[in-house]
């Protein structure tokens, strides 16, 4: 295997070669030595579940110990890789939750968008009337809070689904309760001697995924934006070279924006700045990996460094002074990297403390000492460069990014209407979709993944799928992929786009490619798809829209996949989960969820062909959207 056909990045070839001469392994490398992998986990035919196992299906052997088949097997460890999923999400929204209850007006977190707040809280039930704003947000913090545990009812979200909707879920009992109970089901369920029936397995797939899109997630994201500010267009740089030869760099690597806020606040503080100078450094260069990386572009247009796949190499540059993390996606490779060069590897949160790292935690309560002391362990760091051993590669593209719901209603009302319509509507989106101006709207999420080419399959899709007039919004490293290939300039509407989508981009001043946020944030992708089907009183499956994880890889994604699928959007993988030991999982999956939910998955690791399935689907959806709407 040629390691330089393992990327499209050009960046990252030139690091890899570095990498080499230095002495450093990498994933790729990891790859290559690996191999085959084993192929009882590549089809879910392997059973770890108890202490009798593991029980390996095969033709001679077609039962584990216990008698469970191929498909109870398949279920069980696919319910877990939801659960999986929905707990890191979730978990994630959890301590944005506590954030949320700790936010005062003297304190380090604030309440940014009152009226956002407001909102949400008379939606909740809260009585606002004269209340201080504070006293609000502990109220909504609280009743967030409960999500997680709450003994009766359903997800406090679920009423803003379009009606039909709530009908299929109700149906097929999928309407999610609390977070924590749908999760403990699954491991319930999948526990030894518990359920052995590939349809209640994807069933309670489908339920646990659903308390991560329309509770977890959806709590994160709007919580976030209430304390931090909703994502409004911002310019930016991405990819490796937006790294700085004179300056202390600081790569912010994870998801939780109460973390990287901070951390963005102590890179301005006057002091930290006088001393990078006094270590003869021009100032701070911070820049985001991952989702932090898009959560902290969205907000700020702070550079985004790269992505998942990218983590070792930024190091490999030698030009990191410190590369802070959270939780999720880190490589505790790291470590190893880090070793090689002057880089301070820091993590933060007792959920990912790894071996070899320093460990500062941070904590919400004191939050910006904490970030001011981490940062400055990073800026007293840029004395140990060694000049010698620095190579930041040259590439990095500009990209327009901070797309929230918002935004683009702002946006398209903006040129639309001519006066700024503060009630702004989807109304201009809807219109530009039923004239077929815009064939479809297809989210593109989700991270890269070994087993493929990093970033082929994302950007080859995305240009195809703008090139048939279609908009993409996207998230996660996807988003990442796309800012760093050029996609999400303005100009790259008239060089990649079809006609009509390169009209309607240059009329509202936006890029064929909208970055929509981190992996929580695709909750805001089912926004849009409500905001859509409530306009023109559909259900959400009778629109022209897709989700595609070309190259996805974790738990979080297969979540994803399933709660978008569950909520009538027909979604795309690039990689085949490890289902396919269960022909009975794959036609349920594949196949039957079409007549549950009306969406169902298709899998093709082609990306030419998987783009040309799209494309096919979005045109037979319209005739669909047309003659009803
Ligand atoms: Fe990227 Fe969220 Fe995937 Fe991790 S999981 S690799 S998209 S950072 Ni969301
Ligand atoms: Fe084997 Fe059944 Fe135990 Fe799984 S639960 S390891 S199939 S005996």
């Amino acid at each position: 295997m040629d390691k330089k056909l393992m990327t499209i990045d050009l960046n990252s070839r030139i690091l890899l070669e570095k990498a080499e001469k230095d002495g450093v392994e990498t994933m790729y490398d990891r790859k290559i030595a690996m191999k085959s992998q084993c192929g009882f986990g590549l089809q879910g035919g392997c059973c770890r579940i108890c202490g009798m196992g593991p029980c390996r299906i095969t033709p001679k052997t077609p039962r584990g110990l216990c008698g469970a088949d191929v498909h109870t097997i398949v279920g069980r460890n696919f319910a877990r890789m939801c659960a999986g999923g929905t707990a890191a999400h979730s978990d994630h929204a959890r301590d944005i939750a506590h954030t949320m209850a700790l936010t005062s007006r003297e304190g380090n977190y604030k309440i940014r968008e009152e009226e956002k707040l407001i909102e949400l809280a008379k939606d909740w039930g809260i009585e606002t009337e004269g209340k201080d704003i504070y006293d609000i947000a502990h109220e909504a913090a609280d009743v967030a809070l409960m999500e997680f545990g709450k003994p009766y009812g359903t997800s406090i979200f679920l009423k803003n689904a379009p009606a039909k909707r709530q009908e299929i879920w109700k149906k097929l009992d999928i309407e999610p309760r609390a977070i924590d109970r749908e999760i403990a089901t699954v491991m319930h369920s999948t526990h030894i001697g518990c359920c052995a029936d590939i349809d209640s397995l994807i069933n309670l797939s489908l339920r646990t995924s659903m308390a991560d899109g329309w509770q977890g997630s959806m709590i994160g994201t709007k919580f976030s934006d209430i304390m931090f500010g909703t994502p409004t267009p911002q310019q930016t740089e991405a990819n490796l070279g937006v790294l700085e030869a004179n300056q202390v760099n600081i790569i912010l690597h994870g998801h939780e924006p109460s973390l990287s806020e901070m951390i963005v606040l102590a890179t301005e503080d006057p002091e930290l700045v006088a001393l990078a100078k006094e270590m003869g450094a021009e100032g701070i260069n911070i820049s985001g990996m991952c989702c932090i990386g898009n959560e902290i572009t969205m907000r700020h247009g702070i550079k985004i460094a790269g992505d998942f796949h990218q983590q070792e190499l930024a190091l490999v540059t030698g030009a990191v002074e410190a590369m802070i993390v959270d939780v999720q996606c880190i490589f505790p490779a790291l470590s190893r990297v880090a070793d090689c060069y002057h880089t301070k590897f820091i993590t933060t949160s007792k959920k990912a403390k790894i071996t070899g790292s320093i460990y500062m935690e941070f904590k919400e309560e004191n939050a910006y000492q904490d970030a001011l002391q981490i940062v400055r362990e990073a800026v007293l760091n840029f004395k140990n460069r060694d000049k010698s051993r620095v190579l930041i590669p040259e590439l990095k593209s500009s990209a327009t990014v901070g797309y929230s719901v918002d935004a683009i209603i702002k946006q398209l009302d903006r040129v639309v209407n001519v006066e700024i319509d503060k009630q702004g509507t989807i109304k201009p989106l809807v219109d530009v979709i039923k004239s077929g101006t815009i064939r479809g709207v297809v989210g593109v999420v989700g991270c890269n993944n070994a087993r493929v080419a990093s970033n082929l399959a994302h950007t080859t899709i995305m240009k195809e799928l703008i090139k048939n007039d279609i908009l993409v919004i996207t998230t996660g490293c996807g988003a990442s992929a796309a800012a760093k290939f050029g996609l999400m300039k303005k100009s790259a509407a008239k060089k990649y786009a079809g006609k009509g989508l390169a009209t309607v981009c240059e009329l509202v001043d936006i890029p064929p490619v909208l970055h929509m946020g981190s992996c929580v944030d695709c909750s805001r992708i089912l926004d849009v798809a409500s905001a859509i089907a409530n306009f023109v009183d559909m259900d959400i499956s009778d629109l022209p829209l897709a989700g595609v994880a070309p190259e996805w890889m974790s738990e979080k994604a297969v979540a994803i996949g399933t709660y978008i699928v569950a909520s009538g959007i027909d979604t795309y993988l690039g990689v085949m989960p490890p289902v396919g030991g269960s022909s009975r999982a794959v036609e349920i999956l594949c196949g039957e969820l079409e007549d549950q939910v009306g969406a169902s998955f298709t899998v093709n690791e082609n990306p030419e062909e998987l783009a040309a399935l799209i494309i096919a689907d979005i045109e037979k959806k319209r005739v669909h959207f047309e003659k009803i709407y």
